[in-house]
This record gives C-alpha cells, sequence and structure tokens, in this order.
C-alpha cells in the first residue's frame, strides 16, 4: 500500500481488482440496481445532481428538499437490497475494521457528471474508514484536506482501483473533477462506476 500526497490515512491500491475480478462483480452490481433503481439525487436547494445513485444495505444514502442523510428506505419505499459478499471481502481485506459496511452507496457518472469538493460527514463514527471502489471509465479525483481552503491535488482513478480514507484522510475534502471518456469497456464508453462502502451508526 502506498500513502499518497500529504494526507495520513489515504491509501490507493492502484489495479486492486484484476479484470476478471471487476467482471465478476457486475452481475452482483445489476441485482441491486434492478431491485433498488437508480436515481437523480436533488440538493436541498433543488438541483438534480449530475450522479445517479442508488444503494445497498441497511442504509442508503439519499438527498432531496429534507436534505443530505442515511434513510433505510430508497425514494420508492422499498428497503435496500443486500451488500454483495464480494464486495464485504474487499472491505474486510482492506478496511481493518471489525464492523461490517452498512452503506454501500453506488455513484453512476456519464460523460458530464462530476462531483463537487465535499465532506463524508453524515456517518457517526469517524474512526471508521470509507472505502472505495472505482469500475469503469477513469474519474478524476481531486483530494483535498480537512479544511476546505487547503490546497487540493488531483489523481486518475481507474478501473478496479480501490482507495481508503481513514485516519486524517477521513474527513479530508474530496470531489470527481471529471470522466475520460473510452478509457475502459467495462460498463461501456461513457460510465464510471463508484462504489462507496461505509459504516453509517
Ligand atoms: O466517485 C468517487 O470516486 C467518489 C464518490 C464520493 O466521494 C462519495 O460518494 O461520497
Ligand atoms: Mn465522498
Amino acid at each position: 500500500m502506498t500513502d499518497q500526497f500529504n494526507v495520513q490515512g489515504f491509501t490507493i491500491l492502484p489495479g486492486y481488482l484484476s479484470p476478471v475480478a471487476q467482471a465478476a462483480l457486475l452481475e452482483p452490481l445489476r441485482n441491486i440496481i434492478r431491485a433498488a433503481p437508480l436515481y437523480w439525487p436533488q440538493t436541498p436547494g433543488g438541483r438534480k445532481m449530475s450522479v445517479r445513485m442508488t444503494s445497498a444495505g441497511r442504509f442508503g444514502w439519499v438527498s432531496d428538499r429534507m436534505g443530505y442523510r442515511y434513510s433505510e428506505h430508497h425514494p420508492s419505499g422499498q428497503t435496500w437490497p443486500p451488500i454483495p459478499d464480494d464486495i464485504l471481502t474487499i472491505w474486510h481485506s482492506l478496511s481493518n475494521s471489525q464492523r461490517d459496511p452498512e452503506c454501500c452507496l453506488l455513484n453512476l457518472y456519464d460523460a458530464k457528471s462530476r462531483m463537487g469538493l465535499h465532506q463524508d460527514k453524515d456517518e457517526t463514527d469517524f474512526h471508521q474508514p470509507v472505502l472505495s471502489i472505482s469500475l469503469g471509465c477513469s474519474g478524476r479525483f481531486r483530494m483535498g484536506q480537512k479544511d476546505r481552503k487547503e490546497r487540493t491535488q488531483a489523481i486518475w482513478l481507474h478501473s478496479g482501483d480501490v482507495v481508503v480514507m481513514g485516519g486524517a484522510a477521513r474527513l479530508a475534502y474530496h470531489g470527481i473533477d471529471k470522466i475520460r471518456l473510452g478509457s475502459s469497456q467495462l460498463l461501456g464508453q461513457e460510465q464510471r462506476l463508484n462504489i462507496t462502502l461505509r459504516v453509517v451508526t
């Protein structure tokens, strides 16, 4: 593992998932999307986010006029499907956590999707890391620090890369600037799927 940047606890594992392991995740991921269809979250201010989302696990992450939050229900009112075993295995191999993740958030990016700089801070215990898996087209990840005004650095995340944000990096600002179209065929020319695992309670 390499500790990159000057933020302690930010670990990138390039190519952690082989092409075969990436392909093996597709069916379980499609099953999640079948049970809990992707939706466009709205910001509390009423703007449509450019990333489509859904979740697996006890909680999903939702956003609408009532704010950003975890919810035990998909916007349709249904509970979320379970987190696939292969994804739980990745968490337990890398997270150093004794707990299971309670949310497996799927973010689907297309050519025009971005994710603005933000902190992941809707969880209760910031000692638990956030683990992220990138699939499909490469995305330019922007990593800052705990203070929004601090300088940021960019790194391209490619299909199969896994990132762990723990320690000081757990509350660092981060986002996705852009997607490199055609950089992977896993999901088609234009799509990037990011999976983040979080302990919520
Ligand atoms: O897509 C990514 O790599 C980052 C996703 C993210 O930061 C989030 O879902 O909170
Ligand atoms: Mn985040």
